[in-house]
Formats: C-alpha cells, structure tokens, sequence
C-alpha cells in the first residue's frame, strides 16, 4: 500500500511496513533525550543497525547534549547495518494536553528536515513520532507531522526528492492517509 502528494519537487509517500527497511538516504528515529535506545522503533532500529549507532550516540550525549537531546530537536548519526545511509534521532513529546506538545511535535518533523537539508539528504523516512510509547493519538499526530512537513517543503521546494511515512500498522496508515487528504 502506498500513496503519494507532491510539493514541489519532492512526493510525501506513504507506506505501511518496518521502517528499519527503508531505502531511504536517511530514516528518522522516535528516540528518547538519553539517546542510548529503549524500545518502540528505537529498539528495531539500535538492535538491525548495530552497535555504531549507539557508539556515534554515546558520543553525541559526551560531547553536545550531557543532559540529553531536549524534546523537539534532533541530531544524525550513521546507519550501521540499516539500508539507509544515516539515522536522524529526534524526541518527539509525550502525549499530554499542555498547549506546547503539539508544538513540540512538529518541531521533531520541522528539526529534522532542516538536518536532512544541511546534510545534503535528498529522500527520508519518519515513522508516527510519539504515537507507541508516548501515547500520541493517531489522529492528532498525523495532521501535525504532515503540515509541519508540508510547511518546511514549500520552504525548501527543491531540497529532497521524498519523505516517507512508514506506518506499522493499517491504523497508523489510515491516519496518516486522512490527513494527507486534506493537505
Ligand atoms: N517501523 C515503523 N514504525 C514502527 C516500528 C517500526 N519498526 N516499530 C514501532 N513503530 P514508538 P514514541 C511505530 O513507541 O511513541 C521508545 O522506547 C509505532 O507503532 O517507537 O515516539 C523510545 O526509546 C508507533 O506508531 O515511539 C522512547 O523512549 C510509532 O512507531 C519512546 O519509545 C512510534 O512509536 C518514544 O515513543
């Protein structure tokens, strides 16, 4: 199952599947501050890719973010074993009706592309940040993910060729389907 919008030149795609697969320059971890994995698609992605990516992460804490990377940002690491060339880990927040967390949530999306462009990253996959472990609803997350990506695509029209989706599961797909309607 897959579906497709384009802006400019890059199509947001949608697809249901493992994102540790993906053949994508990069794909976007839903990491915690620690950095150090957990489990959720930050334990696939630590356990398929190897233990590089944990090395450059323990690095990463060492020298920029001692006290962890805070919600909304991210960082880039190698890939290790995963088909994808780098893993950019960001920390979506967890689910809470405080008015800064849908902010925060399309900060992880906004923060991300902006790594994948200062890094010459032309495609890229994310999964739903913040809807496993931190309990983000599917129906609130996926109209934020998608606007916030649309948003940075008509900034940046010519920077990437794709951003994925990869949904687990046909809810997640769903979702992220109905959302991607009303761009
Ligand atoms: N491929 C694609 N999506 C996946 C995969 C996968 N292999 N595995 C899970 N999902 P989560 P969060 C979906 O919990 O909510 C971790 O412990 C999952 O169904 O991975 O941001 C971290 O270390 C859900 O839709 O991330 C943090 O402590 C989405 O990915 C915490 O969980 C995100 O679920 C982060 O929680």
């Amino acid at each position: 199952m897959s579906r497709a919008h384009t802006i400019g030149g890059t199509a947001i795609v949608l697809a249901q599947g493992d994102l540790t697969e993906a053949r994508t320059d990069a794909i976007v971890n839903a990491a915690n501050s620690g950095l150090l994995g957990g489990g959720g698609v930050d334990g696939a992605i630590h356990r398929k890719g190897g233990p590089e990516i944990l090395a450059e992460c323990r690095r990463l804490r060492a020298e920029h973010w001692p006290d962890g990377l805070p919600t909304g940002q991210a960082v880039i690491t190698t890939a290790g074993r995963l088909p994808a060339r780098y893993v950019i880990h960001t920390v979506g927040p967890v689910y809470s009706q405080k008015p800064d967390v849908p902010i925060l949530l399309a900060a992880c999306h906004q923060n991300s592309l902006a790594l994948a462009v200062a890094h010459g990253i032309r495609s890229l996959a994310f999964s739903a940040v913040s809807t496993g472990v931190y309990g983000y609803p599917l129906d609130e997350a996926a109209p934020i993910a998608l606007g916030a990506t649309a948003a940075h695509l008509h900034a940046h029209p010519d920077a990437h060729t794709e951003v994925r989706f990869v949904l687990f599961n046909a809810d997640a797909y769903a979702a992220f389907e109905s959302a991607l309607a009303t761009l």
